[in-house]
């Protein structure tokens, strides 16, 4: 790594001021020196919204880059959703780790949402936000503006402990290199997820030696692997079943592994329940594709294998047989952050979800011969099955194109529009599933089974971000829009040139609160009431003045059979003119 002699400033605690002096550069601040480091680790990008805790890291970013240093790129995030959203969707794309910056406590507490998320979907990343000086005079740093006294915490991390994997407070600066290589260590081990680190503002202002920023990461990541016999017996185990199902949720890890389920669940003729999919494991189109509803699957089955899913079921409705093997598979198959969560565990599979995919896949080989009769049985029965499930979500989809439409006529005409492009679709209470043609592990993102709303536009700016070839689609209802600050992402979208395609599904409502209220109280006095209390939002904005505010395309639809025509445009303008689009269209409540 290339340091250029130059000035460098050295500080006085005695002086509370800096002093610069023309000498050869040994040092760095520590923020210089965190941000460089960040780079050595593999970050690319540094999602920052930055304030008056920032100055060494903005001084040392400005230090680095006149010495040549390389850096990840910084990006200026006009709020804290939009950082974290934007991490996240970031590395659904590349499967790379990013970084947020936020400013002390205020900027953390915006994070929260965006890290309980990340928790819940296993996504890497590595948080910072500073820390309020310490000191009240006599040290460079020390606080200025009553800010630093109002933002102190005697705890600021509790904001986000609970989702984080690690977290710790930079007390040296010489503990920069060490920490940044083990904070990314640990947000990269099996199961991933967020780490966080606070940065007092005195130490991110103290000289760190520059030597040690070039030396070769020292921690690994470290990678579970399932056990041999567990493997074998979970092998034996489905391939001997009359009746095997799988039920994924949080896709197959990768295209590998994509392409193995599809093998083995073709191949054995096993049923592939994809129930509140967040990412996509099978092509929605595949022989034993059999739709998102577990019933009837999991009452018949003798074997389950649960691929990587938080709530394969619901156990108050769907009960799998006593006699059935459950196998499940994961990075942490029992989801140990959760306090309860009971699904039964015959036998676990530990490790990341592509390579145990495929171990199984070659560990069943074996079986097959003997387990032919069976598979010869069962697999015309459940094609007809699959073809009949898939036909019927079809035709209710296009039943639902009349005024006002259908969530699910939105997906049919969705999937026309993007049918033969390499296209992401990305739905929080946006587009359902049954109805789009998806062919590919990188086609489908729901939202995190946390639920922290607002998630789906900036995770799909930092999709575009990671991949600019890519047509990234982002539906959402209009909550979930409200949520993801607008003002803020649109801004970003239009700095940035992404050209993310935004499809708010408008019913004027939050309809996810309703439905669960009739779902409890299906007689009740709020379903009986005119107007339900607490779910309405009428009258909505105008989105579409809302994008064009930041000169996005934007068009709003009412009717449904001018869909097609919109999209077909909409498509058109975010592949052509590579810039944000934004169609609003009008669904049922
Ligand atoms: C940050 C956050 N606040 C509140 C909720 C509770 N919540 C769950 S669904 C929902 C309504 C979503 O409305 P919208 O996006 O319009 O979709 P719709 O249900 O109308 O289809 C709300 C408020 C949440 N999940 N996350
Ligand atoms: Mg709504």
């Amino acid at each position: 790594m290339p340091i250029a002699a130059g000035c460098i400033w050295h500080y006085s605690h005695i002086m509370n001021k800096p002093v610069r002096t023309e000498t050869e550069p040994r040092t760095i601040t520590a923020g210089g020196a965190l941000l460089a480091r960040l780079k050595t680790v593999g970050v690319d990008y540094i999602f920052a919204n930055s304030g008056t805790d920032f100055p060494p890291i903005i001084e040392g970013l400005a230090e680095a880059a006149s010495s040549n240093i390389d850096l990840p790129t910084p990006l200026i995030m006009p709020h804290e959703t939009a950082a974290m959203g934007m991490a996240h969707g970031y590395f659904l794309a590349t499967g790379k780790a990013q970084a947020v910056m936020a400013h002390t406590n205020v900027g953390l507490a915006n994070c929260a949402i965006g890290a309980i998320n990340a928790a819940t979907e296993q996504i890497p990343m590595l948080l910072f936000s500073g820390r309020t000086p310490a000191t009240e005079q006599g040290r460079f740093g020390c606080r200025t503006v009553p800010i630093g006294w109002g933002q102190e915490m005697r705890d600021q991390t509790a904001l986000i402990r609970e989702a984080c994997k690690w977290d710790y407070e930079l007390r040296f600066p010489e503990q920069v290199v060490e920490l940044v290589d083990r904070a990314y260590a640990i947000a990269n081990s099996t199961p991933c997820g967020p780490v966080y680190m606070s940065l007092p503002r005195e130490v991110l202002c103290e000289p760190c030696p520059r030597e040690v920023l070039g030396a070769a990461v020292q921690m690994a990541p470290a990678q579970a692997a399932p056990n041999a016999a567990a493997l074998a017996e979970a092998a034996r185990s489905l391939a001997q079943a009359k009746r095997p199902a799988i039920f994924a949720q949080r896709g197959a890890g990768d295209a590998e592994g994509f392409a193995a389920l599809a093998r083995l669940a073709g191949e054995w003729a096993i049923p592939v329940v994809q129930y509140w999919a967040i990412q996509l494991a099978l092509a929605t189109d595949h022989e034993m594709a059999v739709g998102i509803d577990p019933e009837p699957w999991i009452s018949e089955a003798d074997a389950i294998l649960v691929i990587d899913a938080l709530a394969p079921w619901s156990p108050q409705i769907h009960k799998p047989r006593p006699d059935c093997k459950i196998i499940h598979i994961g990075g942490d198959p029992l989801y140990a952050r959760f306090p309860v969560r009971n699904f039964r565990e015959d036998i676990a599979l530990v490790g990341p979800t592509s390579e145990v995919i495929q171990a199984l896949e070659q560990a069943m080989g074996g079986h097959r011969t003997a387990a032919m009769a069976n598979i010869e049985e069962r697999a015309p029965e459940i094609r007809a099955r699959t073809a009949a499930i898939r036909d019927g979500a079809i035709e209710k989809a296009k039943s639902g194109g009349s005024s006002p439409m259908t969530k699910e006529w939105v997906s049919l005409c969705l999937s026309d529009t993007i049918a033969g492009r390499k296209a992401t679709v990305l739905s929080e209470l946006g587009c359902p599933l049954p109805p789009l043609t998806l062919h590919d592990h990188q086609s489908w993102y729901q939202e995190p089974h946390s639920g922290g709303l607002g998630w789906s536009f900036p995770a799909a700016m930092g999709m575009q971000l990671a991949d600019p070839d890519r047509l990234v689609v982002a539906t959402m209802g209009d909550g979930s829009y409200i949520f993801a600050n607008p003002a803020a992402c649109h801004q970003i979208a239009e700095a940035l040139r992404l050209p993310v395609l935004l499809i708010i599904l408008n019913n004027r409502e939050w309809g996810a609160v309703r439905q669960s209220v009739l779902g409890l109280y299906p007689d009740g006095y709020a379903a009986r009431s005119n107007a339900m209390p607490l779910t309405s939002l009428s009258p909505t904005p105008d989105f579409v003045q809302i994008a064009r505010a930041s000169r996005a395309w934007a068009r709003r639809v009412e009717h449904g059979e001018d869909l097609p025509g919109v999209l077909r445009s909409a498509v058109r303008h975010v592949t052509g003119k590579k810039t944000p689009a934004l169609v609003e269209v009008i669904v049922r409540p």
